[in-house]
């Protein structure tokens, strides 16, 4: 009698663990108890089948929701993180970074930018064969990551040069400058790029020219131009321009009977000679100069204005890869603006345009000045931030 008592409290025990492990009602001694009549087993099965699963639906709901939030936590803190830094930039613009603590050199402003640098300001980039040249990287204009391969802004500096200086750049990335025929023509045949001008007026106006196809020649090939694929607002003041050498005071490579650079001070791809010039002389006002021989002088830009006794006030070009320009077309809808549909007339005021054009066929030739390095390093300490 007492060995059956004693197994009937194990079996109780016993019952109460297999209840308790996986909680069925249908194992349960109340169910258990219940009479014949009440109890179905199926049925309850069924219903105890529903309820897991409902509570599994129920967790993985939770869980998705916990995720949710995280992630919209998470977000909320870039943002107002981005608005800060922003913030910031504005009270102390950056002037010059020097040395970019953990960001190996740049090829160019770009590459910064994916790399977190969102601030513009002077920066050091590292030219395909090795040169190191301070440029402006302008990380604010249609999505930033521009690098400015020239500026005009204040007169500061002067633009009337030789082959040489504008083979190797001159002038101050925090001002005025030229990047550097030889800087451009490395960075154009390394990487694709796309060219945007964007020109100020003196009323406060702005207009831009982008080209989606630009490179330049080797030096061989006097720093010949191409470009293509034009959009913008300021109208296409480049493209007759296209094909040309380009041409310094000290280098007639001009259609024209003399020299175009000389007549303007500047160096620029002219033709016979052009609809812009935009290392022209710098003329504060705005209205251009003309001597009594028909000679204009000033930053043009004709296009824009349809002007050509209008010098500019800024003037910024600048570069960045097509690639990426392309994926952002792509990401992010354009809504201010509309490529132009102003034509091009092939006339130039005032100068005989008569002379056939000769389409040069020549190959690049991807070999450099031995005495490149030296000029380089020269051009350097004049750069300087
Ligand atoms: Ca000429």
């Amino acid at each position: 009698m007492g060995a059956v008592l004693v197994a009937l409290a194990w079996a109780c025990i016993l019952g109460m663990v297999t209840t308790q492990y996986d909680g069925s009602i249908c194992q349960s001694m109340d169910y258990r108890a219940l009479t014949r009549e009440l109890q179905n087993e199926h049925q309850c099965m069924i219903l105890e089948k529903l309820q897991r699963d409902f509570e599994a639906d129920k967790n993985s709901r939770e869980g998705l929701l916990n995720d949710l939030v995280r992630r919209i936590d998470k977000l909320s803190k870039k943002i107002s993180k981005l608005k800060k830094s922003k913030e910031d930039g504005k009270e102390k613009p950056l002037k010059y970074s020097p040395a970019l603590k953990g960001v190996p050199l740049i090829r160019d402003c770009h590459e910064l930018i994916m790399n977190g640098i969102t601030v513009s300001g002077v920066y050091s980039v590292k030219m395909p064969l090795g040169r190191i040249v301070n440029v402006w990287c302008d990380m604010d204009t249609d999505n930033g990551g521009w690098t400015v391969i020239q500026r005009r802004m204040d007169g500061s500096v002067n633009f009337t040069r030789m082959w040489n200086d504008y083979t190797f750049g001159f002038g101050n990335a925090n001002s005025e400058y030229w990047i550097g025929n030889e800087n451009l023509y490395q960075m154009t045949t390394y990487y694709n790029y796309t060219m945007r001008i964007d020109m100020y007026g003196w009323e406060n106006d702005h207009a831009y020219a982008e080209y989606g196809i630009f490179f330049i020649s080797s030096e061989q090939n006097g720093f010949q131009l191409n470009i293509g694929n034009y959009r913008g607002t300021a109208g296409d003041s480049l493209n007759y321009h296209n094909d040309m050498k380009f041409t310094t005071i000290d280098k007639d490579n001009d259609k024209w009977f003399l020299n175009c650079a000389a007549k303007d001070g500047a160096g620029w791809w002219y033709r016979n000679c052009g609809y812009s010039s935009l290392n022209g002389l710098y003329i504060p006002g705005g209205n251009k100069t003309i001597t009594p021989d028909g000679i204009i002088k000033g930053i043009i830009w004709f296009h824009w204005k349809w002007l050509y006794n209008y010098s500019l006030r800024k003037t910024e070009i600048k570069i960045k890869p097509s690639l990426a320009v392309k994926i952002e077309r792509e990401l992010f809808t354009d809504l201010d603006d509309t490529p132009s549909t102003v034509e091009t007339p092939h006339t130039e005021v005032g100068i005989d345009d008569t002379e056939e054009e000769e389409i040069e066929e020549e190959t690049d030739e991807e070999d450099f000045d031995e005495g490149f390095e030296e000029g380089f390093e020269e051009n350097i300490e004049t750069q300087g931030g």
